[in-house]
C-alpha cells in the first residue's frame, strides 16, 4: 500500500472505529461484533506501524496507552476542585433547603448519584483532549493525561466545540469490570483488589499507562468547572450540552422543582444502588440556576449551593457457613466468615472479616446462624450482629481453635492483647506468606512468583523459606504441575537477578516487623551493610529520621533469634547482595535544585529528561513557584511558562539543558 492510500485507510478506520467505539461505550449501542472492531483495530494499528507519521492523535489505538512514565508531575488546577458538604439524614437536607430558600428565594434542584470513584479534571482546548488531572487535595493533583487518554467513553476529540473546556468527573471500574479483573488476579495467585474504587485508583495511578488501559477504567462526568465560547445558564443546561458533545453526562439525574421531590429522587437513587454498574456513596442536591448559585457563593470548603446526601451503610442477613482461621505472617489467627453470597454496595459479599477470638465470643457468633453483614466504610465487609430467632434449635456455641490450623501446634494469647498466635517459627502457614512477601514486587522482586507458585514450590517440599529460593533446582521445577524447562529456567533467572536487589529491598523483604521499604532505605543511608546494622543497637537506630522505639526494637529483636542468623548465612553463602550501593564521586550537579518541564521538548521525552535531573540529585515539580529553579521548556509550553515569566524564573531550552550535563 503506498502512503496516500495509507491516508485514506487511515482516516477511514480512525473515523468508523471512533463512532464504533462512541456507540458502544457512550451510547450502549453496539454497532459491531466485538470481533469486528478488533479485526479493524488491528488493521488500522498495522498501518500506523509502517505509517507513524499518518497516525491522528484520536487514533483509537491511543486507548491502548504509550510509554511508561517515572512519576506523575503535579498540576495545579486553574481553580480549586471543590469538594462537598456532606449530610447523614433528610432533616439536615431540609435545614439546607430552607438555607438556600432564605438567600436566594424558591429554588429548582438537580439531583444526582454521586458516584465512588476518584475525582479528576479534564480539560479541552479547541476540542482536543489535552490534559487530565486527578483532584489530588482540590488545589494541587497529578497528571495522568495519559491514563485518562486510554477511558474509552471520554473523547478525545469534539466536534462542534467550545475553545476551552474543563469537566470533572469521576474515574471509576464497572462493577462486571472489577469482578472479571479479581477473577484473573485469583487466578494469577496475585493480591485481589478490595473494591472497585480501590481498584479504579490502583489503575489510574499506573505510571504505565498500557497496564492501565487494560483495565479498562470509566468515567462520568458530573460539572463543567471552566468554558470559554459557551455560557450555560443551568447545570441541567450544560449537562445536557455535554452529553451533545458525546461527554459521558451523569446519569439518573432528575431536575426536582422543590425539596419533597428532591428527597423522592434520593430515596428512588438508593433503591437502585444495586442494579447500577458503578458504585455509589451518597447522591447529591445542586441549585440547578447559576445565577441562584452565584448569590448563595461558596465557604471556605465548600460551595453552599449543593450538599451530598450518605446512605446509611446498606445491611442484609445471609447464612453463615463456615469460620476458616488463617494464620498471618506474623502468626496471628484471624477468622473470616465464610456466608451465603450477597449483593452489598455494588459487589457480591461470601467472605466477611470476624477481627479475633473475642469478637466471636461477645457475639456469640455460630456456624449455621443468619447473620446481618454491613460494608464498614463501604470496604470490607463485617457481621453487625446475629439474628437470634433464626438460630437453627442445637446450634453448638462456635469453638475457637487451640490449635494452629497450618502446623497443628498449640495457639497462645498471653492475655495482653487480642490476638491469638502461632508462635511456631516453623509454621509453614508463616513460612510460605514470608516467602511470597520476600519475592514480591517492593521487595526482591523475584518476577513469576507469586503466591500460587510460592505456594505449589511449598506444598511440594521444594522450599520452606526464602532462602531455599536461591538453591531451586531447575529439573525438580520444571516437573512441576503446569511448569516445564522454560519456566524454571526464567524462574531460576529472575531469582538471580534479585541478588542485586540491595540492602534496602533486602531488608523489607525480610519481613522485620514495622520496617517499610520507606524505613529501610532511611536505614541503609547510614548503615550500608547488613553487618554494621546488626552491630547497631536500639539507641543508635533511634538516631535515624523517621526511626522511633518501636521500630528501633523490632529490627534489634529480628537480628537476635536465632532463626535470623541460620537465614541471612544461607542468603549471603547463595550470593544474595546485602550492602547498599553509596554513589561515590555521583554527579550531583542539580543537588538543590527544582525544575519544571512543559511542552514538547525537541529531542527526549518528559519522562528521560525527569529521570537526567532526578539522577543528578535534581528534583522535579509539576508547578511553577519561586522556589524553582529553572523551567525546561519545549514546543507549545503550557501556562508553566507564562508563569516562569511572571515570577523571574530561568527559562532554559533543551539545548541549554543539554550543556548543563555536559
Ligand atoms: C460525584 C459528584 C461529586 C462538584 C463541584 C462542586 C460540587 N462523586 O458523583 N461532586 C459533585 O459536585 C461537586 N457532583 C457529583 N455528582
Amino acid at each position: 500500500m503506498n502512503a496516500s492510500e495509507a491516508k485514506k485507510r487511515i482516516d477511514d478506520l480512525t473515523a468508523t472505529l471512533n463512532d464504533y467505539s462512541y456507540r458502544y461505550y457512550v451510547l450502549d449501542d453496539p454497532a459491531v461484533e466485538d470481533y469486528e472492531y478488533d479485526m479493524l483495530l488491528r488493521e488500522l494499528a498495522g498501518l500506523e506501524e509502517q505509517f507513524p507519521e499518518l497516525r491522528h492523535f484520536d487514533s483509537p489505538t491511543v486507548r491502548v496507552g504509550g510509554k511508561a512514565l517515572d512519576e506523575f508531575a503535579k498540576v495545579t488546577h486553574a481553580s480549586p476542585l471543590q469538594s462537598l458538604q456532606d449530610a447523614f439524614s433528610f432533616d439536615e437536607l431540609r435545614e439546607f433547603d430552607r438555607r438556600v430558600r432564605e438567600a436566594c428565594g424558591e429554588a429548582e434542584y438537580d439531583v444526582e448519584p454521586k458516584i465512588d470513584g476518584l475525582s479528576v479534571a479534564v480539560e479541552y482546548e479547541n476540542g482536543v483532549l489535552v490534559r487530565g488531572a486527578t483532584r489530588g487535595d482540590g488545589v494541587v493533583g497529578e497528571d495522568v493525561t495519559q491514563n485518562v487518554k486510554t477511558v474509552r467513553s471520554l473523547p478525545l476529540k469534539l466536534e462542534n466545540a467550545p475553545e476551552y473546556l474543563r469537566i470533572r468527573g469521576e474515574i471509576y471500574m464497572s462493577v462486571s469490570t472489577f469482578n472479571k479483573l479479581n477473577a484473573e488476579r485469583e487466578e494469577l495467585g496475585e493480591p485481589l483488589f478490595k473494591n472497585p474504587r480501590n481498584a479504579a485508583a490502583g489503575s489510574l495511578r499506573q505510571l504505565d499507562p498500557k497496564i492501565a488501559a487494560k483495565r479498562a477504567l470509566d468515567i462520568i462526568v458530573f460539572n463543567v468547572e471552566e468554558v470559554r465560547g459557551y455560557t450555560p445558564e443551568s447545570h441541567s443546561a450544560s449537562l445536557d450540552w455535554l452529553a451533545s458533545l458525546g461527554i459521558p453526562a451523569i446519569p439518573h439525574r432528575k431536575l426536582c422543582k422543590n425539596i419533597d421531590e428532591a428527597l423522592e429522587h434520593i430515596a428512588a437513587i438508593g433503591e437502585m444502588r444495586d442494579t447500577l454498574q458503578f458504585g455509589i456513596d451518597g447522591a447529591v442536591i445542586k441549585v440547578n440556576d447559576f445565577a441562584k448559585r452565584r448569590m448563595l457563593g461558596s465557604t471556605a470548603k465548600a460551595p453552599r449551593w449543593a450538599i451530598a446526601y450518605k446512605y446509611p451503610p446498606e445491611e442484609k442477613p445471609t447464612v453463615l457457613r463456615d469460620i476458616e482461621i488463617q494464620v498471618g505472617r506474623t502468626g496471628v489467627l484471624t477468622p473470616t466468615a465464610v456466608l451465603d453470597p450477597v449483593r452489598l454496595a455494588g459487589t457480591t459479599v461470601s467472605r466477611a472479616t470476624m477481627h479475633n477470638r473475642d469478637y466471636i465470643r461477645e457475639k456469640d457468633i455460630r456456624i449455621g446462624d443468619t447473620v446481618i453483614v454491613r460494608k464498614a466504610g463501604d470496604i470490607i465487609p463485617e457481621i453487625v450482629s446475629v439474628d437470634l430467632s433464626k438460630r437453627p434449635p442445637l446450634t453448638p456455641e462456635y469453638e475457637y481453635p487451640d490449635k494452629c490450623p497450618a502446623c497443628g501446634e498449640t495457639v497462645f494469647n498471653d492475655g495482653s492483647e487480642v490476638a491469638v498466635r502461632c508462635v511456631n517459627p516453623e509454621c509453614p502457614a508463616q513460612s510460605l506468606r514470608n516467602i511470597i512477601h520476600f519475592a514480591s514486587r517492593d521487595a526482591m522482586d523475584i518476577d513469576g512468583l507469586g503466591p500460587a507458585l510460592a505456594e505449589l514450590l511449598v506444598k511440594e517440599g521444594l522450599i520452606s523459606n526464602a532462602a531455599d529460593i536461591y538453591y531451586l533446582e531447575k529439573d525438580k521445577v520444571a516437573a512441576l504441575e503446569r511448569m516445564g524447562d522454560t519456566s524454571a529456567a526464567n524462574l531460576i533467572a529472575a531469582a538471580e537477578r534479585s541478588k542485586q536487589a540491595g540492602l534496602a529491598r533486602l531488608l523489607f523483604a525480610l519481613g522485620i516487623r514495622n520496617v517499610g521499604l520507606q524505613t529501610a532505605r532511611t536505614i541503609t543511608k547510614k548503615y550500608a551493610s547488613i553487618e554494621a546494622l546488626e552491630a547497631a543497637s536500639a539507641e543508635e537506630l533511634t538516631e535515624l529520621e523517621d526511626v522511633g522505639a518501636v521500630i528501633a526494637d523490632s529490627i534489634v529483636s529480628f537480628f537476635a533469634k536465632e532463626g535470623t542468623r541460620h537465614l541471612l548465612g544461607r542468603l549471603r553463602e547463595a550470593g544474595v547482595k546485602m550492602t547498599e550501593d553509596v554513589k561515590e564521586n555521583a554527579d550531583t550537579r542539580f543537588a538543590g535544585m527544582t525544575f519544571v518541564l512543559t511542552g514538547t521538548l525537541p529531542s527526549m521525552d518528559r519522562s528521560a529528561a525527569s529521570a537526567l535531573i532526578i539522577e543528578r540529585g535534581g528534583k522535579v515539580s509539576g508547578s511553577v513557584s519561586k522556589k524553582t529553579t529553572y523551567v525546561l521548556a519545549g514546543e507549545n509550553p503550557g501556562s508553566k511558562l507564562t508563569n516562569a515569566q511572571a515570577l523571574g524564573v530561568p527559562v532554559i531550552s533543551e539545548d541549554d539543558f543539554k550543556k548543563m550535563m555536559e
